[in-house]
């Protein structure tokens, strides 16, 4: 069976937020539109004629029994892996994220426990985004978080839009690439969007501050290809920390962040080649590419009420069917492929075969915990974590 997806067209997300920030709203939404995106968010469901707790039922099952939920967006697949509140002594779930997304409130700004979260995914070398939520409420303050991300040196933040109107008057978005807006004409939560011109009052501001991307991310010129690029680039490199602004309750700036999470972070094929130790010892590489000998890496295994134990693995490189042998690397165990799915927001999807950059979940598997290496069993290896920065956001 071919590829469906090219390799480059995965990315493999995790979102991180303090709490109460809107990091399950934010993922809900991105879930919500990717499904259907023609549909509005809290729309589709209801379109769909299905009952409040249903709604209910799907939105546990998000956030509890998947740790891995997939959607597609502009041919992109994308994969959230839901990072455990708790994870201060096994950055596992962070090791096989390819980029992030960090969810500010924009009300309550860079607090210290942000300040926190910025030193994780730094310390990981990965690539980043910020959203900053919240953006109807009273008080909320994007400036305040582009100058506090600024203050602490790592990363330039480089703003890539501009709100119009603040708190209850959020009207819209302005896009500073391409340099059109995205206008709300009615305060409900999910209000349908027009694409218009920048507003007047507003263009002057909006010229100075894609002026001020292209300075930072080194482009010259208004070209919107080149300047994304350039963005991109930046963001691999670590140099730069694009900021985006919504408010993920309103479902404003949703379908933007999911523009961006294609535009600017890295696919698994433009992450470098894995390293890991072959049996005899010697160190071995394994490239992004399903050409390699499969190799991946148990990440989270969860309980599900249907399936029984489940364990999410993220393939490294390689192709792996349902019936073939692994062997886990770290415990010496053979394990046999039974079930495998993916997931995505309201179902299991089966799949008899998973390729390099998949994230999946494999039933029946009996010696795996997290963070074990599995392999072809003709070619062992055990992977290493993937080192703080080295090879990761800027190879
Ligand atoms: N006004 C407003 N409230 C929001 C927004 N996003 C999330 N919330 C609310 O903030 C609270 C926390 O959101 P939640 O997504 O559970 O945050 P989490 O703890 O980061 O997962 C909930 O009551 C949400 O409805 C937003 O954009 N605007
Ligand atoms: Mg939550």
């Amino acid at each position: 069976m071919p590829r469906t997806i090219p390799l480059d067209r995965y990315r493999n997300i995790g979102i991180l937020a303090r709490l109460d920030a809107g990091r399950t709203t934010v993922t809900e939404r991105i879930l919500a539109v990717a499904d259907r995106p023609d549909a509005a968010a809290t729309g589709a469901r209801a379109a769909l004629g299905m009952p409040a707790w249903v709604e209910q039922d799907n939105e546990r099952q998000i956030t509890l029994t998947s740790a891995a939920t997939s959607c597609v967006w502009r041919d992109c697949r994308i994969t959230i892996v839901e990072l455990p509140a708790s994870r201060r002594n096994d950055d596992q779930a962070l090791a096989v994220l390819d980029g992030t997304v960090l969810v500010i409130d924009g009300v309550g700004g860079v607090t210290d426990g942000v300040a926190a979260l910025f030193d994780e995914i730094e310390a990981q070398g990965l690539a980043r985004l910020v959203f900053v939520n919240k953006l109807d409420l009273e008080g909320a303050d994007l400036s305040a978080v582009v100058a506090a991300i600024a203050a602490r040196g790592t990363a330039k933040p480089v703003l890539l839009q501009l709100p119009i109107g603040a708190g209850a008057g959020l009207r819209g978005i302005v896009d500073l690439i391409e340099m059109r807006a995205t206008l709300w004409r009615t305060a409900g939560h999910d209000a349908p969007a027009e694409e218009v011109e920048i507003p007047s009052d507003l263009l002057a501001a909006a010229q100075l501050a894609r002026a001020e991307i292209g300075v930072a991310v080194g482009a010259k010129g208004a070209d919107v290809v080149a300047l994304r690029q350039a963005v991109k680039v930046a963001v691999r490199s670590g140099m730069v920390v694009p900021v985006l602004c919504g408010s993920a309750f309103r479902n404003r700036g949703v379908r933007r962040l999911l523009d961006a999470v294609v535009d600017f972070l890295p696919a698994p094929s433009d992450m470098a080649a894995h390293a890991g130790v072959a049996a005899d010892g010697h160190r071995v590489e394994r490239r992004p590419a399903d050409d390699e000998p499969f190799s991946g890496v148990a990440f989270q295994t969860v309980d599900d009420p249907m399936s029984g134990r489940l364990t999410f693995v993220r393939i490294y490189s390689g192709v792996v069917a349902t019936g073939s042998s692994m062997l886990n690397s770290v415990t010496a165990s053979p394990e046999k492929i039974g079930r495998m799915v993916r997931m995505h927001a309201n179902h299991a999807e089966e799949i008899k075969e998973a390729r390099a950059g998949d994230i999946v979940a494999l039933a029946g598997l009996e010696h795996t915990t997290t963070g074990d290496t599995l392999c072809d069993p003709d070619a062992p290896v055990i992977l290493e974590r993937m080192p703080a920065t080295a090879g990761r956001a800027g190879h």
